[in-house]
């Protein structure tokens, strides 16, 4: 697909998974339309473009459409690989260790969260979803060390990946009584450094608008 072909990306705001795209778009300073969506009322492009899933953010490029956030991001560093790569280009190894640890925020990351903004304080579930968020967000402090970003010196996947969801630390904070600062230091700093750049500085979500946000679903969706 040439590059030049048109480039569309259907999203929300609030959305950790379209924020990597958003991030990876910049990054490669691809321009596009972007097409926020209401997932209360899903259109009809996101059905036909996402009619397994129905879910965004989806990508359309010369109107093929590719779903799957960190495929999305995959796609964005192959179709563009310029200025510079997210997954390192000639390290087989390295690329793999950077899916690894992108699958683990995942399959961890989101459905902890979920359970504690959803799930009713004091209850036994709510405890246990409190301690395995605590637990993925230490094993990625761990896994950063003492290194500036994941893949080392420089900005890459797994940096896509995980920085979208450190909007969320205050809304952990609110609802679980976990301090980021004090919990994940090194987590915070590097989250400080992404920051400073501007494609995260453009993407990723106001810490205080996502709250309120999930304050509102939690009274639409979640137990009282
Ligand atoms: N694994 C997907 C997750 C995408 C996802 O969960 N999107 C949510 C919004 S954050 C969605 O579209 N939900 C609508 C629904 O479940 O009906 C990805 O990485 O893109």
């Amino acid at each position: 697909m040439p590059t030049t072909e048109e480039v569309t990306l259907l999203d929300l705001w609030a959305s950790p998974f379209g924020q990597r795209c958003r991030i990876a778009l910049a990054e490669k300073k691809v321009e596009y339309e972007y097409i926020e969506q209401n997932l209360a009322d899903k259109s009809e492009l996101l059905l036909r473009s996402n009619p397994v899933h129905k879910k965004i953010p989806v990508l359309l490029h010369g109107g093929r459409s590719i779903c799957e956030s960190l495929l999305i991001v995959e796609y964005i560093d192959e179709t563009w690989p310029s200025p510079s790569p997210l997954l390192p280009a000639d390290d087989p190894y390295a690329r793999a260790r950077a899916r690894f640890w992108a699958r683990y925020i995942d399959d961890k990351l989101f459905d902890c969260q979920t359970r504690l903004w959803k799930l009713k304080s004091g209850e036994p579930a709510h405890e246990q979803a409190k301690e395995d968020l605590v637990q993925a967000l230490t094993t990625l402090e761990a896994e950063l060390g003492d290194r500036d970003y994941f893949g080392g010196e420089a900005f890459g996947f797994v940096d896509v990946a995980l920085v979208p969801f450190t909007a969320w630390f205050h809304t952990y904070e609110k609802f679980g009584g976990v301090v980021a600062e004090e919990l994940w230091p090194r987590l915070v700093a590097w989250a400080h450094r992404c920051k400073e750049r501007n494609s995260v500085a453009m993407a990723i979500a106001d810490p205080h608008k996502l709250y309120d946000f999930v304050l509102f679903l939690k009274q639409k969706f979640g137990a009282k």
